[in-house]
């Protein structure tokens, strides 16, 4: 392999007109920010319609942990997002343009003017149902604007909002549901992807068989048969007809909740990240403006389902509190064609294109056809998120789709980040395929090895930031211990953040992927112990082991070593049962890719599973299997790499 690092693609020249920085700019700005942090802060926070301003800007400690910004202000983001606008003379402006799942199906422009009517609809229907602020809403929506409207309407009347993926299944839905003790749902009777219906209420159904919740609000979407529970569940179009489109937005502190958002960790069920209200504000707004560089009447498109972080802050609050138009589409790339996405960029002469290594790795392989048959002359940003980016896909990105001359901003990010931190701008940086590029203003990351030495200069180690930002999550829901435990202690002072990153002799970063026992699975977070924990949550399995291996296509893939209880056989039709239970408990995109049955673990003398040779055999790699003379039975290995499955 050449040594990726010297392999350079300079940013096109014409910065042009926008918020574009150039690479002085961006260092001066970047020194400053460090330097003179709240001064910094203060004047990014200027964009922002304060109901109070903020006079204390930074007030955080990692030791022990507790972190505030712009503490003493208040405001409305949702006002920020949506009435400023229309206040400012822009309510004709397009915020949000949905393309349906069906290409043929309608396609909706909403003005700003119009979503402060749907918002504030929706929040005089929540106020109505009884929902009052600091109360949690969990949204369960399919990617349609109501979906927005409802993350945004909260935000309005100062709810706080758990949005769960579609994806997920009723017994993901019921554990968050009863984590944050939500009382509220709202749901649509189905969702639709590549012409598959996705049961949305029947699913909410379900997960209230296990816990309880006050009301259900349904949005009609397909006009699928839904059951309806008397006194609970509640049509939208219903419970709307005569409520005001007039909604005051109430005053929040900025440290009061914006969202809660589950994400998985190494241990244990699903971490509620919570963010808070103006440091979320002033994070989300600052790096869209400078990351998307984006300029007035652009068509911004964001693939990422609400469902995730990167739903909310560049599909929802980072575009809206630009002013963007964003286009929320509900289909995917595949439907009805492998050329959706470029259909769809064609379409509506989409100008800023920001999507995750997975779809790109899975469209490259259909072949450039699907690309070059389209007219894609309105795009100049691409953007990756999600998982490292191989430098393949990149030069394919960039060749094909952005024809070589378009500037590619892959952005390093977490749920727990609120907004990205590593990325190159495209009018200050030169790009490396592969390489996220440069800390963002703020930013201060620092590698450090397995003892926590501090690595200078070109090193690679584990990523911890040593300095918050605006947008860092606070806690986590119901249990700060967790977030103290999770991110502060294994490096005392320090925010960790679980990946793996080499810095180059230039100073850029290079995301090597997960250090701990969290997989990337397309692009989706996912910790191998929640699979492990459904596995032998059947009454067939005894023990279960589970490891990501490489995958062409979804970066990484499920691998699942399971031994049986005694007396049970292993067989086809056992494996495709357990496939199929995972996908009860969690949801599709926990499906194992390979199941393995065995009929012990890899294990210490003092009964560790050691995963490092799970792992190994996972990626087909035995010659470096490395020291297995602690193994309490050394030929459960030999027995292993015989029964192998990814061959
Ligand atoms: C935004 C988001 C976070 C994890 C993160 C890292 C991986 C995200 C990346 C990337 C390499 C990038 N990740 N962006 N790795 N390059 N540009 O994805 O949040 O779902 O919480 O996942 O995703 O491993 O730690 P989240």
């Amino acid at each position: 392999m050449s040594d990726a690092t010297s392999e350079w693609v300079r940013k096109p020249s014409a910065a042009g007109e926008g918020t574009a920085c150039t690479l002085e700019e961006y260092e001066a700005m970047y020194a400053r920010s460090l330097d003179d942090s709240d001064g910094f802060w203060a004047e990014q926070a200027e964009r922002i319609d304060w109901i109070e301003k903020p006079s204390n800007i930074a007030d955080w400690s990692y030791d022990p942990v507790d972190i505030k910004w712009f503490a003493d202000g208040k405001l409305n983001i949702c006002h920020n997002a949506v009435d400023r606008h229309v206040e400012a003379g822009h309510g004709n402006r397009t915020a949000l343009i949905f393309e349906p799942d069906d290409p043929d199906g309608a396609t909706r422009h909403i003005t700003y003017a119009e979503l402060r009517r749907e918002v504030s609809r929706m929040a005089n229907t929540l106020l109505k149902m009884g929902v009052a602020k600091g109360d949690r809403v969990t949204i369960y929506m399919p990617m349609v604007p109501e979906g927005a409207y409802a993350m945004l309407a909260c935000a309005r009347i100062g709810a706080i909002h758990s949005v769960i993926f579609g994806g997920f299944s009723p017994d993901a839905i019921a554990g968050r549901v009863e984590d944050c003790k939500s009382d509220w749902i709202v749901t649509a009777d189905e969702g639709l992807r590549g012409s598959k219906t996705i049961p949305l209420k029947a699913n909410v159904d379900a997960a209230l068989e296990k816990v309880p919740a006050k009301a259900v609000l349904v949005l009609r979407h397909t006009g699928g048969n839904v059951a309806m529970k008397d006194g609970r569940d509640h049509w939208y179009h219903e419970l709307s007809a005569d409520v005001p489109d007039e909604c005051p937005c109430e005053p929040m502190g900025a440290e009061d909740p914006l969202f809660i958002l589950y994400t998985s960790g190494s241990t244990g069920k699903p971490k509620g990240v919570l963010h808070t209200t103006g440091g979320y504000a002033v994070w989300t707004e600052t790096t869209f403006r400078y990351v998307f560089d984006y300029r007035e009447g652009e068509i911004y498109w964001c693939t990422a389902d609400i469902g995730w972080v990167t739903g909310h802050s560049y599909i929802v609050y980072g575009p809206l509190l630009n002013g963007a138009t964003a286009l929320m589409f509900e289909g995917v790339p595949n439907y009805p064609d492998h050329d959706r996405f470029w259909a769809v960029c064609d379409k509506h002469k989409v100008n800023i294109f920001y999507t995750a290594p997975t779809a790109i790795r899975a469209l490259m392989r259909e072949g450039d056809a699907h690309v070059t048959k389209h007219d894609l002359s309105s795009i100049r940003l691409l953007g990756s998120v999600g998982e490292p980016i191989n430098p393949e896909a990149w030069r394919w990105y960039h060749d094909t789709v952005g024809k070589g001359s378009v500037p590619i901003i892959d952005t390093w990010w977490q749920t727990e980040t609120g907004g990205t931190m590593i990325t190159t701008l495209p009018g200050a940086h030169d790009m490396k395929p592969g390489s996220a590029g440069k800390p963002f203003f703020g930013i201060c990351p620092q590698l450090v090895d397995n003892d926590g030495g501090v690595l200078e200069g070109a090193a690679s180690g584990n990523l911890c930031i040593t300095r918050s930002w605006p947008g860092q999550a606070r806690t986590v829901y119901g249990d700060h211990e967790r977030f103290v435990q999770t991110y502060f202690s294994t490096y005392k002072g320090k925010y960790f953040t679980g990946d793996g990153c080499r810095r180059d002799e230039d100073g850029y970063y290079w995301i090597t992927g997960r250090v701990d026992d969290v997989i990337n699975v397309s692009g989706h977070r996912m910790g191998t112990a929640e699979v492990e924990s459904a596995l032998v949550l059947h009454e067939k399995v005894s023990e279960a082991a589970v490891v990501g291996y490489p995958h062409d296509i979804k970066g990484q893939g499920i691998y699942c070593y399971v031994t049986l209880k005694v007396g049970e056989e292993p067989s086809d039709d056992l494996a495709a049962e357990l496939r199929a239970w995972v996908r009860k408990e969690i949801g599709p995109i926990a499906t194992p890719d390979h199941l393995h049955f065995t009929p012990a673990l890899p294990k210490t003398r003092s009964g560790k599973i050691m995963r490092r040779i799970l792992r190994k055999i996972a990626e087909n790699d035995y010659g470096a299997l490395g020291d297995t003379s602690t193994l309490a039975d050394p030929s459960v290995v030999d027995a292993l790499i015989e029964g192998r499955q990814n061959r």
